[in-house]
């Protein structure tokens, strides 16, 4: 019997990623300055495991390795992101050595038939330009600008694709509102602000890079997602989900899109000073200046109900939250405790489509799940191949729909430092011992692997 297998369309962009400081290690190699995740990683109770990037994957010194591994699972491209206080060990002055490790790896990839996909900021700040107020410092976008422009003219005869800035609400939210996140500061005004800037910083890198445009460049940034389930279809149901899906998913979209950042979220957050005066005449056609395609990050919904009191203190630490709380996630879980739900990607797909009209890359998926290699060598995660299968059947039905989706990056290449919870979360679909630093590739990696070399995925029996 013979299962159906869905199509992906010609062309469609398949391929891993990784962050700089995730998987590189190579903390001081070529004269690599510090970044606000090395300072970070060195508070005491700020990772689970106690655990750094010092060493991570050490992708610095094994990135031949890790090119042939992709080569091996037949990725088509590979999304990775530069360290900028490697590039740029103050923030400001190129290193002589900078940019040797990115223009090695992106040689090997070139040599494997592997298209680079590169991000310029992953979250690793520079301690320097931290020091000097980090995003809570206007200037900082125009740094970040200036550092863009820099990597792009070493790298643009061979990159096409750019992104920006990853996850902008990581950086602001978790890096200065919650705590979770270098530098691990809880002030949500300040978090709002830091928002603007990275925003600005996103907008000024573009049209640095815009203005020495190279054939090819094809720009984006990349955003994640968390559409907003709420547990009832009342009114206040709705409202709940609405501050949730603005706070989350709009405040950062919008501007984008020329619209600014959304009223509603503006009304929210109004008790929050800052956001307004960091707001400068013209930021908001900086921010609007138009991407070639829009980086989609989705991993899991968000459950939201309302509380009885609107003005109620809520136990979701986003900025301007109140008179909400987000729910325990329900059904099938991660081993991070994330809900597996495909419908809701497939729902934002589509959702994104049409309000954006912009051509969407999924620049991440993927899940954690306790991995062991086991005696015969190998390692057997049915539970990602189908997370994966799953999730690719929800984007497949998402472009039926007619959404203009071109490309999937599963989220990860390899295991690596989970950040927060250090090494303690496997991504991967090649699994490493973080003792040996042996790589080996997963059950779901070869699954991954056949995917790929079909353009397809075999359809749900029905
Ligand atoms: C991505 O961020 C990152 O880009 C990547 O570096 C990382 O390794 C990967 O995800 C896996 O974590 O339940 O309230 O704590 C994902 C963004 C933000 C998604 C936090 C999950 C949890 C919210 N994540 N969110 S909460």
């Amino acid at each position: 019997m013979t299962r159906a297998m869905l199509q992906f369309p010609r062309d469609f962009l398949w391929g891993a990623a990784t962050a700089s400081y995730q998987v590189e290690g190579g903390a001081t190699a070529d004269g690599r300055g510090s970044s606000i995740w090395d300072a970070f990683t060195r508070v005491n109770g700020a990772i689970a495991d106690g655990a750094s990037g010092d060493v991570a994957c050490d992708h610095f010194h094994r990135y031949a390795e890790d090119v042939a591994l992709m080569a091996e699972l037949g990725l088509p491209a590979y999304r990775f992101s530069i360290a900028w206080s490697r590039v740029m060990p103050d923030g400001a002055t190129p290193s002589p050595r900078g940019l040797d490790f990115y223009h090695r790896l992106t040689d090997e990839l070139l040599a494997n038939g592997i298209e680079p996909v590169v991000t310029l900021y992953h979250w690793d700040l520079p301690q320097a330009v931290e020091d000097d107020g980090g995003w809570l410092d206007r200037d900082t976008a125009a740094r970040f600008a200036d550092y863009a422009a820099h990597v792009h003219s070493g790298l643009a005869d061979r990159v096409d694709r750019w992104t920006t800035i990853n996850e902008p609400f990581c950086a602001a939210f978790l890096g200065y509102g919650s705590g979770v996140h270098a530098p691990g500061r809880t002030d949500k005004a300040a978090a709002l602000v830091a928002g603007h800037h990275l925003m600005l910083a996103h907008g000024r890198a573009m049209r640095a890079l815009r203005s020495q445009a190279r054939p090819g460049d094809s720009l984006s940034i990349a955003l994640n997602f968390s559409p907003a389930i709420a547990d009832g279809d009342t009114a206040a149901h709705r409202e709940a989900a609405r501050k949730f899906d603005g706070i989350h998913n709009r405040f950062f979209l919008d501007p984008l899109l020329g619209k600014g950042y959304p009223d509603d979220v503006l009304a929210d957050v109004e008790h929050l000073p800052g956001l307004r005066d960091a707001i400068a005449d013209g930021d908001l056609e900086v921010l609007a200046e138009p991407i070639d395609w829009l980086g989609v990050n989705y991993y899991a919904p968000t459950r939201v109900t309302p509380l009885d009191d609107p003005r109620a203190a809520s136990n979701c630490p986003l900025p301007g939250l109140l008179g909400m709380d987000v729910l325990p996630p329900r059904g099938k879980l991660t081993s991070f405790g994330w809900e597996q739900a495909p419908d809701s990607f497939t729902d934002l797909l589509c959702w994104l489509d049409e309000y954006t009209g912009i051509p969407l890359v999924v620049a991440e998926n993927g899940a954690a799940f306790t991995d062991t290699v086991s005696a015969d060598g190998a390692v057997h995660d049915p539970e990602r191949a189908d997370y994966y299968t799953e999730h690719l059947r929800a984007v497949h039905r998402a472009v039926s729909r007619g959404a203009d989706v071109r490309g999937y990056l599963a989220w990860s290449l390899l295991d690596n430092f989970e950040w927060a919870m250090g090494y303690t979360q496997r991504f991967g679909l090649v699994h490493v011992d973080f003792d040996t630093l042996r790589r080996t590739v997963k059950d779901s990696g070869r699954h991954f692997s056949r995917i790929i070399a079909a353009n397809a995925v075999p359809a749900a029996s029905t």
